[in-house]
């Protein structure tokens, strides 16, 4: 079955997936960037700024823009590196997965061009994979080196979600673990808290995460559960008011309806070798219920239920 692609007036390919539950995810070729991603309700999911800017070179602020070859300001490359902010094509050979002959799924392709290896030389491919099924959607990153020579990268999924207020939203499964705050110099520090809430601006990379991170929305009674494999690390940023209103792009009262929780390869370098390639996935599925309606305990969204 074809692909739905709608060709946008600012010229950027929308690929738009759905499937029979009524979800759907939207997804532009433009940094290949999910941009949105409603579920049966119609409900959207992902947070995208009021005050984005839909054209190149500028990324856009929300959705999950990826982080490809540097996370933030890790090296010598523009923040957060180049492949959200270029224009991706379709993977018609997504091998070694099988190809997606249906709607609900996409491959996407950024290769390195000439003008690419002018500020970072080395030929790559980046292949990212989109799929949708009901109350969830799933991301498959993976780095093809494609060079004669080794090269390592750092590699973030930035997840924009759309949230209903900031200060009433919790984050459960990164308790006492290390991170870097990057408000702090990047100092490394202990979680101390047995869950993360929100009372101003917060920038930090969590060290070797478990695999099932639980983003609670008390408020809308929702439980974002983001599972990855392949990311050791996740990074939490919100930047508050005063950033927020520094952020052009951002509209100022914003931060308080978004929080980026990233699948993330910060800490230490992906090193791959000539013709190596390195697999990533993540999955963010949603549970409607919450901590405090005592339907919901997140210690069993992230250990199981007995
Ligand atoms: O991860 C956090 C961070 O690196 C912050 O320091 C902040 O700059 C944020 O990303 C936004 O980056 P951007 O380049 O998208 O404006």
């Amino acid at each position: 079955m074809p692909l739905n692609i709608v060709h946008e007036a600012n010229g950027f390919p929308r690929i738009i997936l759905t499937e029979p539950c009524g979800s759907s995810a939207e997804v532009l070729l433009y940094g290949g960037q999910v941009v949105s991603w409603k579920n049966e309700r119609r409900e959207e999911l992902l947070f995208v700024s009021s005050k984005a800017i839909w054209k190149p070179p500028k990324a856009i602020r929300g959705g999950i823009p990826v982080c490809f070859p540097q996370f933030g300001n890790l090296g010598s490359l523009e923040q957060h590196g180049f492949a959200r902010n270029r224009l991706w094509s379709l993977d018609n050979d997504p091998s070694p997965l099988p190809l997606a002959n249906n709607q609900s799924s996409v491959d996407l392709i950024l290769k390195s061009t000439e003008e690419d290896l002018k500020t970072w030389p080395r030929s790559f491919e980046l292949r990212l994979r989109v799929s949708l099924s009901a109350g969830k959607l799933a991301l498959i990153p993976r780095v093809r080196n494609t060079d004669n020579r080794p090269f390592s990268f750092t590699f973030a999924l930035r997840n924009y979600l759309s949230v209903s207020d900031i200060s009433e939203v919790r984050i459960e499964g990164l308790e006492t673990l290390d991170y870097f705050d990057n408000l702090m110099r990047r100092e490394r520090f202990t979680e101390q808290a047995d869950a993360i809430t929100f009372d101003g601006e917060i920038d930090r990379v969590y060290l070797s995460t478990p695999t099932k991170i639980a983003i609670i929305d008390h408020e809308k009674k929702r439980t974002f559960v983001l599972r990855k494999v392949g990311m050791p690390d996740a990074v939490v940023w919100n930047p508050w008011d005063k950033k927020a209103k520094a952020l052009l792009d951002l509209g100022d009262e914003d931060y308080k309806t978004m929080l980026c929780m990233d699948s993330a390869s910060v800490e230490n370098t992906i090193a791959l070798k000539p013709y190596e390639e390195w697999k990533g996935h993540q999955e963010i599925s949603t549970v409607s219920s919450s901590y405090c309606s005592g339907q919901l305990d997140p210690s069993k969204v992230l250990y199981g239920f007995r």
